[in-house]
C-alpha cells in the first residue's frame, strides 16, 4: 500500500514551456534532497529523454554515487506516432485518441508510476520521504476544454487512498502562460481567457506561472507594465490598448485614410493617427469588439483566478519561489526539504 504523495502537474498551450519548466523544478527539488519521480503524460512527447538527463544529478554531486532519476513515460503504454500509423490519424485526432486510451487504462497507467516510484529491488533511492510528482502534460488546449479525460485521469491520480484511490497523490497544476503571449493584447487576453477555462475543468488548486522571463522586453510586455501583466486584475483596463487600425470594417473613404496611415513614417502616422483612430473607433465593428473584450475581461477578472509568477528557467530563484507557491497549495509540510 502506497504513503500518500504529492505532484505537481504542469499545463498550457503547446510551446509555453511546460516541460522545461518541469526539469527545472526537478532539478531544484532534486536539490532540495527530495524524493522526485518524474511522469511523462505526452504521448507526443519526444524530448523527454533530454528531461531526465537534464534532472540526473552531477557525477561530483552529493549523494554520491549519484542516483539516477526515476521516470515513467507513457509513450511506454502509447504512443500518439504509433497510434496515428495504426488508426490512421493526424497528430490531433491521433492525441484525442492516445488520452482517451489513457483515462480507460488508467488503473494499469498507475500501476506503472507506482512500480517507478519503487525502484529496483535493492535500488538506492537517496530520500526516504514522501515520492514527490512531477506530470508533464500535453499542449492541446481541447483536451482540457472539449473532453473531460484528462480531468477523468487527474480524479484517479488524486483519489485519497482511504476511498480506493491507488496513488492519492495531492497534487497542485501549474498553468503556464508564456511573455511571448504579452506583446499584443488580443495574444495576452485570449491567453487568459484559455488559462481561466482549463484552471476551472482541471478542478485543482492551480499556481499561474509567466514562463520565459528573460525574454520579457525582447518579445513580450508592450503597452502595459510587467505588474499589470502579472497580476493579471483589471483586465478591463486592457480595452483601451486594442489596436483599433487594421481591425475595423470601414467605409470606402476611411479604407483610404487606413491605407494612407499603414505608409506613413513613424512621425507622420503619429500626427494621422488621432483622425484615422477617432475614424476606426466610432465604426461599428470597433464598438461591437470593444464591447465583446470588455465582457471577456470582466468574466476574467468576476473569476480572480488570474495572476502570475515570474518564471525564467536559468533564474533558480524564480524557480524556487514557484516551487514554494506550489508546496502552499498541496500543503507540502516542513519535513520534504526546503520549500
Ligand atoms: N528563453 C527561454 N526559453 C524557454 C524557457 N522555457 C522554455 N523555453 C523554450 O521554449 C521552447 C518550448 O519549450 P517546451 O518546454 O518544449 O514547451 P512545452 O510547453 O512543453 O511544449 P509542448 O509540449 O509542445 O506543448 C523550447 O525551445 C524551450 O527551450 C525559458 O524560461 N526561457
Ligand atoms: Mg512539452
Amino acid at each position: 500500500m502506497p504513503s500518500p504523495s504529492y505532484g505537481v502537474i504542469f499545463v498550457g498551450p503547446p510551446g509555453c514551456g511546460k516541460t522545461t519548466l518541469l526539469s527545472a523544478f526537478g532539478q531544484y527539488m532534486t536539490l532540495l534532497g527530495r524524493n522526485v519521480v518524474s511522469i511523462n503524460l505526452d504521448p507526443g512527447n519526444d524530448n523527454w529523454e533530454k528531461v531526465i538527463q537534464s534532472i540526473s544529478p552531477e557525477p561530483s554531486s552529493i549523494p554520491s554515487p549519484p542516483i539516477p532519476p526515476r521516470s515513467y513515460d507513457v509513450r511506454s503504454d502509447v504512443d500518439l506516432s504509433s497510434v496515428m500509423e495504426a488508426k490512421s490519424l493526424g497528430p490531433n485526432g491521433g492525441m484525442v485518441y492516445a488520452v482517451n486510451y489513457m483515462e480507460k487504462n488508467i488503473g494499469g497507467i498507475i500501476e506503472n508510476i507506482i512500480k517507478a516510484a519503487e525502484g529496483e529491488e535493492g535500488e538506492d533511492k537517496g530520500n526516504e520521504g514522501p515520492v514527490y510528482y512531477l506530470f508533464d502534460c500535453p499542449g492541446q488546449v481541447e483536451l482540457f476544454t472539449h473532453s473531460t479525460s484528462v480531468k477523468n485521469i487527474i480524479q484517479e491520480l488524486t483519489k485519497p487512498l482511504h476511498k480506493g484511490g491507488l496513488l492519492g497523490c495531492s497534487l497542485c497544476g501549474v498553468s503556464c502562460l508564456s511573455c511571448t503571449q504579452t506583446t499584443d493584447v488580443t495574444s495576452y487576453i485570449s491567453g487568459c481567457l484559455v488559462s481561466t477555462m482549463v484552471k476551472v475543468r482541471l478542478e485543482l488548486g492551480c499556481v499561474g506561472v509567466m514562463t520565459k522571463m528573460d525574454m520579457w522586453g525582447q518579445q513580450g510586455g508592450k503597452d502595459w507594465g510587467i505588474k499589470e501583466y502579472l497580476e493579471g486584475g483589471e483586465m478591463e483596463r486592457l480595452v483601451d490598448y486594442l489596436d483599433v487600425i487594421g481591425q475595423a470594417d470601414l467605409g470606402e473613404e476611411e479604407e483610404k485614410d487606413k491605407v494612407e496611415y499603414n505608409s506613413l513614417t513613424e512621425d507622420e502616422s503619429a500626427v494621422r493617427f488621432g483622425k484615422v483612430r477617432d475614424k476606426v473607433k466610432s465604426s461599428r465593428f470597433h464598438v461591437r469588439h470593444k464591447r465583446l473584450t470588455l465582457a471577456l475581461c470582466s468574466l476574467v477578472d468576476d473569476f480572480g483566478l488570474n495572476g502570475y509568477l515570474p518564471v525564467g528557467v536559468n533564474d533558480g530563484g524564480s524557480v524556487g519561489t514557484a516551487v514554494g507557491e506550489c508546496d502552499k497549495v498541496n500543503g507540502v509540510g516542513e519535513g520534504l526539504g526546503g520549500g
